[in-house]
């Protein structure tokens, strides 16, 4: 066998995104793809040799910062929402200097938490959240004490899609003097676009980090995420050097890194603009709203009414129903807590495939 048939062979045992419910990725756009062909070979990792695509980077994130409230943000674009949130919490504790740090995470944060915990040596405090699974404000200033180096706010719950009161958290942040982290890794790229959008961003003086992933809502290809600083100060803090590279200095994660996501998220911000964002944002959550109204027809209840393309819908028999599901090859998720099946109705999640999965739901149910 030829290898690229062998190749195809695998690739036709991945289910098509046109019968994935509950994914933050999403079919990339055809722009993006093009890009991305451009770019295949480039290595951020070594800046001296590819200077366009350094260039490229810098405009695609003061392109998000803009879009944040800070044009004149720092930051990279790297893997993904992981890196993000590792690389903005290993700044801020590289910035506090203090013995047996901790930070303060609402109870409804990314499992990447976990891993930052693991690999920064630093103890996570769970916050409670209310009972519209937002961070409870009270909750955070209690498990802040000397040694908390970052508190973390989400803008866009990966369960449930829920905002939590960034502006509140950045008036704490400011008074204790501790840096704001704010997860935005889906709401980054949806919550701007909405017709009433929270203020989550570097417009409240506390923020000093964000985590915006353009290969969620951005349609970028895999990888692309982005963490950006409200100043140069927080890049400064993560810089080892590299002593035999073009550069002297390296503030990323990775060594190696594709330019393939910045040049495939720049195409698609460039050539879609604002106005085509808020289009894409605004006809997700229109399917968002028929999805709910198909499932309250069957007696299904939203846990929260959904604050943006994520919803997630009580039932106790929310395991044996993504299990049955999956079964005839459609994939939906479930959550924590309550007991529910979750939803991400991403721009692949059309009327079309709304309207297919509820005819094979409803013989599920
Ligand atoms: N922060 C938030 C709020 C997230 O939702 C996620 C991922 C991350 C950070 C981590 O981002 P990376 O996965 O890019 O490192 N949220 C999704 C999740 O874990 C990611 C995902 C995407 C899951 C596609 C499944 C899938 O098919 O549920």
């Amino acid at each position: 066998m030829d290898v690229l048939e062998e190749l195809r062979s695998y690739r036709e045992k991945d289910i098509p995104y046109s019968r994935v419910l509950s994914s933050m990725c999403t079919i990339p756009h055809e722009l993006a793809v093009k890009a991305h062909q451009l770019f295949i070979g480039t290595n951020l990792g070594d800046p001296g040799i590819f200077p366009g695509t350094v260039e490229l980077e810098r405009k695609l994130v003061s392109m998000l910062g803009e879009l944040l409230h800070r044009r004149d943000c720092a930051g990279y674009i790297c893997s993904g929402g992981t890196e993000a949130n590792i690389q903005g919490i290993r700044s801020a504790r590289n910035l506090k200097r203090r013995k047996d740090p901790n930070i303060v995470i609402p109870k409804t944060a990314h499992f990447s938490f976990e891993k930052i915990c693991d690999i920064l040596c630093v103890e996570v405090r769970r916050a409670n959240v209310d009972e519209d699974y937002r961070v409870d404000l009270a909750e955070v200033e209690g498990l802040i004490d000397g040694r908390t180096v970052a508190i973390v706010g989400i803008a866009g719950t990966t369960e449930l899609g829920q905002i939590d009161p960034i502006v509140e958290l950045s008036k704490l942040s400011e008074e204790k003097d501790i840096p704001l982290h704010v997860d935005a890794a889906f709401g980054g790229l949806v919550i701007p676009f909405m017709d009433r959008p929270y203020p989550f961003d570097f417009a409240n003086k506390g923020v000093t980090s964000i985590t915006i992933d353009p290969h969620k809502m951005g349609m970028a290809t895999i990888p692309a995420g982005g963490i950006l600083f409200r100043d140069e100060s927080f890049l400064k803090a993560l810089e080892v050097e590299t002593p035999y590279l073009t550069s002297k200095m390296q503030f990323t994660l990775t060594g190696t890194r594709p330019g393939t996501g910045v040049a495939s998220a720049y195409a698609v911000l460039k050539a879609l603009g604002y106005n085509g964002m808020r289009e894409i944002v605004k006809r997700c959550l229109k399917n968002t709203r028929i999805l709910v109204e198909e499932m309250s027809a069957l007696g299904f209840e939203p846990v929260i009414e959904p604050v943006m393309n994520v919803v997630a819908f009580k039932t106790e028999r929310a395991e044996e129903i993504k299990q049955e599901l999956y079964r005839r090859r459609w994939v939906i998720s479930t959550i924590r807590e309550p007991r529910a099946i979750r939803f991400v109705v991403m721009p692949h999640v059309t009327e079309e495939v709304i309207k297919n999965f509820m005819g094979e739901f409803r013989r599920v149910v």
